[in-house]
């Protein structure tokens, strides 16, 4: 039998059930159990506000219903649920219901006692199990995992979150730094978040943007705290919720699932990808905040190079026009998701995976590091310099007139891809930055040509010093990878780079990280402070994480620049709530970045040594 043969119907058996939990509301749930019945099987176990798609009696493709077609060839019991307040579950849809206040009130609810309720009734209700459950899921559905690993359910055997956002205005999908993720945010809540009055199987009708060009569509959509009412007849209550809340306050910081992640003592496998465009702060921050609370856990990551759930919807052996050389999804499929779950649940094979396993791009390698930051970096400045230069020599000019200068003017912001789209995707994240790079509005610096590899691993910092002649600005650093020109000379260039094939790739500019962060957010997310026109002023944060060499030959690139439209909405460089801009509102504002011995503007990376991994 081949994997597209395979006869689902044939080897499972089919029942939904509305389960009922402590508050008396009932959860639309499908059971896939196994014909066989000479075997106990453990659950598998995933929850979503998507929708479980296949009512009644229909099933779903075989490749949807586990993380590799691995586990229906193997048997479980396959347990998909529709969340509360979604699709034919009963109750209120909160989008990031927070972790309810009082645990001792035996009928309060939240997502973390509907995951409870639900395996409770299972292993009530359903024959054939071995008393076993592992969760799973992507994004959303990591989410939910996440909040099951919360006082979990004693038949929580092992828990897979993927992609799950653990702080969303800190660094996952709707803000980065207190930056709003408008185009994002919209389409998500357009199609996730309008109120219902009845239950159904049925998805909201698709918004019509009446372009396919979401740039031109958000630049004439209006204030932000408007747009529920002008696009949705009012019908996202979460929408209004968002808006009503600009900074990091207690409605940001109870949805914060880190506050409740103690003592998460069962096993865990956290996945993460590189180029996730809407959650790698979340798994990221997650693994790491169980590596503090819980000395004891067994937790570990694996971080490949993915697009947002790339893992299991692609093969990942390219992302965009960048290649990885070898299907890196089935490799994690083969050797992290799948044995993780059968020695859990089933007591079979071997699971002793190192901390953190990570896949490294420019050299396109795996490899397993016993803690994540690894030991062993050396922290390096990477000094902006005049001309444009990216140097790790300090600026030795001690003048305050040494300085690069931009005017980003908000009616016509630096587009974040030169795709014409209204949905975001997750190709923009490896995208070639040289047409950003031409802008007038982009400032670049880039190093001499490498004479040797750098490999980076682990959290890249940026630090600036700038002065804007608004009281408000954003400050997007983004690094890079230059891939060699036939200029460059030929022994810099390596044979599988520019090859017939792949003509277009000399020079590419790759983008490998990013960040934002909203000037008035530099000192603390709750408490707004203006910038001061024209003060020259410090702003540093956090670029992320990174396991990627540069190779002899390229270039490192950094670009700064203040808009990135419409993957975050616009600064009006005015100090205000910016939910509330219009027209007049959006001001231009010239932008002076730094670069003397006295306000040395740099970015900080992770330099590796050579002995601090295996592969
Ligand atoms: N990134 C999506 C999401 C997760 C959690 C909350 C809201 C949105 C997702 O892909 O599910």
């Amino acid at each position: 039998m081949t994997d597209t043969e395979y006869d689902l119907k044939a080897h499972y058996d089919k029942q939904e059930y509305m389960v009922p939990m402590r508050d008396g509301i009932h959860l639309c749930t499908a059971v896939y159990t196994p014909k066989d019945s000479t075997s106990e099987y453990p659950f598998l176990f995933l929850r979503t506000p998507y929708s479980i798609k296949h009512y009644g009696e229909e099933y779903p493709e075989f490749s949807k219903m586990a993380p590799s077609f691995e586990f229906v060839k193997q048997g479980y019991i396959f347990v998909f649920q529709d969340i509360r307040g979604t699709y034919k579950s009963e109750g209120k849809f909160v989008v990031q219901r927070p972790i309810r206040n009082d645990k001792f009130d035996t009928f309060a609810i939240d997502e973390s006692t509907d995951n409870f309720d639900t395996i409770d009734w299972l292993l009530d209700n359903i024959s054939g199990h071995n008393g076993k459950v592992g969760q799973w899921g992507i994004s959303y559905s990591g989410w939910t995992t996440v909040m099951g690993m919360i006082d979990p359910h004693p038949a929580l055997a092992a828990s897979s979150p993927q992609a799950s956002p653990s702080d969303m205005f800190i660094g996952d999908d709707w803000h980065h730094n207190g930056a709003f993720r408008l185009m994002y945010t919209f389409s998500w809540m357009a199609s996730t978040a309008q109120d219902r009055s009845v239950t159904t199987t049925k998805a909201v009708q698709a918004f019509d943007y009446g372009t396919p060009w979401g740039y031109e569509f958000f630049l004439n959509a209006g204030r932000t705290d408007q747009l529920n009412e002008k696009y949705f007849d009012g019908k996202i209550s979460s929408w209004s919720d968002f808006v009503e809340h600009p900074d990091y306050d207690d409605f940001w910081q109870r949805q914060v699932a880190l506050r409740h992640l103690e003592n998460i003592t069962h096993p865990i496998l956290n996945v993460a990808a590189w180029f996730d465009s809407e959650d790698f702060y979340g798994p990221l921050s997650i693994f790491q905040t169980i590596e503090r609370t819980t000395p004891d856990n067994q937790s570990s990551i694996v971080i490949g190079p993915w697009s947002h759930g790339g893992w299991a919807s692609t093969d990942g052996a390219s992302l965009g026009d960048i290649k990885f050389g070898s299907k890196t999804s089935l490799f994690y499929q083969d050797n992290f998701v799948f044995p993780f779950f059968e020695y859990h649940l089933k007591g079979k094979g071997n699971w002793n995976p190192a901390k953190a396993t990570a896949f490294e791009t420019g050299n396109n390698v795996w490899r397993n590091f016993d803690q994540w930051p690894p030991k062993d970096l050396e922290m390096k400045n990477l000094f902006f310099h005049k001309n444009g230069l990216l140097s790790f020599d300090i600026p030795d000019e001690n003048s305050k007139i040494e300085f690069d200068d931009y005017i980003d003017n908000p009616n016509n912001p630096v587009p974040f891809s030169t795709s014409i789209v209204n949905k975001a995707g997750d190709i923009w994240m490896v995208e070639d930055q040289r047409l950003a790079s031409i802008r007038p509005d982009v400032l670049t610096f880039q190093s001499n040509i490498l004479e040797q590899d750098i490999t980076i691993a682990g959290p890249i910092l940026a630090s600036l010093f700038v002065s804007a002649s608004g009281t408000d600005a954003d400050y997007f650093v983004k690094l890079i990878d230059v891939l060699p020109t036939s200029n460059d000379g030929p022994e810099t260039v390596e044979s599988n780079e520019i090859d017939a094939t792949q003509v277009e790739m000399a020079g590419y500019q790759m983008l490998l990280g990013v960040e934002v962060m909203r000037a008035k957010y530099r000192n603390s997310m709750s408490h707004p402070e203006p910038l001061i026109p024209g003060k020259i002023t410090p702003i540093t944060f956090n670029i992320w994480d990174k396991l990627h060499t540069f190779k002899r030959g390229h270039r490192i690139m950094v670009q700064v620049h203040s808009s990135w439209f419409p993957a975050y909405d616009r600064n009006p460089h005015r100090f205000m709530n910016i939910y509330q801009a219009e027209g007049p509102d959006y001001l231009t504002c010239k932008h002076k970045i730094f670069r003397s011995s006295e306000f040395p503007s740099h970015i900080k990376l992770p330099v590796l040594g050579a002995a601090s991994s295996t592969r």
